[in-house]
């Protein structure tokens, strides 16, 4: 059982003690309750760190909020809340990554979703963790959505003029998106270089669906992983645990 510190201080013990953090994520909209309870299990025995849990903009707050009560019922694995919109906030989560997508061309993304969803989150008295979000490519659902400003090929020393920026405004956490199912993972070029200037926890997402592309993010300096899609897939167990075995 893991006992109640707080999750910011866990995530970063537990950081010290591996190479780097699984994190799985649940899009609430893709798994009915037995399914979900089934993966969670199996998370559970592979020894997962934190589960996030999000979706797209258009989330139902009610199913979210059942969904994160049937991964509770099944593992004390911290419950982390990875908003698309403020929509994706409640209360039985474990903390939320409060995320500024800083390489958004609409303010919404970047402060708007913030102002109102600040309220809330103080409301439900949520742990916090101060999150610079950064969509590194096109051609997803969330750089379409967040209106994302791609980074052109071959320039890894913008995305870190970036991190260096969200370092200095104090933002904890770094998330390095390629967006979901995207079929180019974030670049091992972009995460050294961001890795160079910014000594945040640096989180790395979107197209990692093998052991092999975990091990070269991790290597290239990612402090931990998240890993959607392939919990969609039939058998995702044999892959997910080679996956949490490149970061012990
Ligand atoms: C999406 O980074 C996450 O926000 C996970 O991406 O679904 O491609 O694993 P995948």
């Amino acid at each position: 059982m893991r006992s109640k510190i707080p999750l910011e201080k866990y995530l970063i013990e537990r950081r010290r003690t591996k190479k780097a953090l699984c994190m799985p994520l649940i899009d609430v909209s893709k798994f009915d309750k037995e399914r979900l309870r089934y993966i969670t299990i199996h998370l559970h025995k592979m020894g997962v760190d934190a589960i996030l849990i999000g979706g797209s903009s258009h989330i139902d707050q009610l199913l979210l909020k059942n969904q994160i009560d049937v991964i509770k019922e099944t593992t004390d694995i911290p419950v982390i809340l990875f908003p698309g919109n403020i929509t994706g906030i409640s209360p039985n989560a474990d903390g939320i990554l409060f995320l500024s997508l800083l390489n958004s061309l609409d303010p919404y993304y970047i402060i708007g979703a913030q102002v109102l969803g600040a309220p809330i989150v103080h409301k439900y008295k949520l742990e916090v963790l101060p999150t610079a979000y950064l969509i590194v490519h096109s051609g997803t659902s969330v750089a379409f959505i967040g209106r994302a400003q791609p980074f052109p090929d071959g320039k890894p020393e913008l995305v870190a003029m970036y991190a260096l920026a969200a370092k200095y405004m104090g933002m904890r956490y770094l998330y390095l998106e390629a967006g979901s199912g995207a079929k180019k993972s974030v670049s091992e070029d972009i995460i050294k270089a961001v890795r160079k200037v910014y000594d945040g926890m640096l989180i790395v997402g979107g197209g990692i669906t093998s052991h092999q592309i975990a091990r070269s993010k991790i290597r290239a300096g990612a402090d931990a992983i998240v890993i959607g899609n392939l919990l969609e897939l039939r058998g995702f167990e044999r892959e997910f645990e080679r996956i949490v075995k490149e970061t012990i």
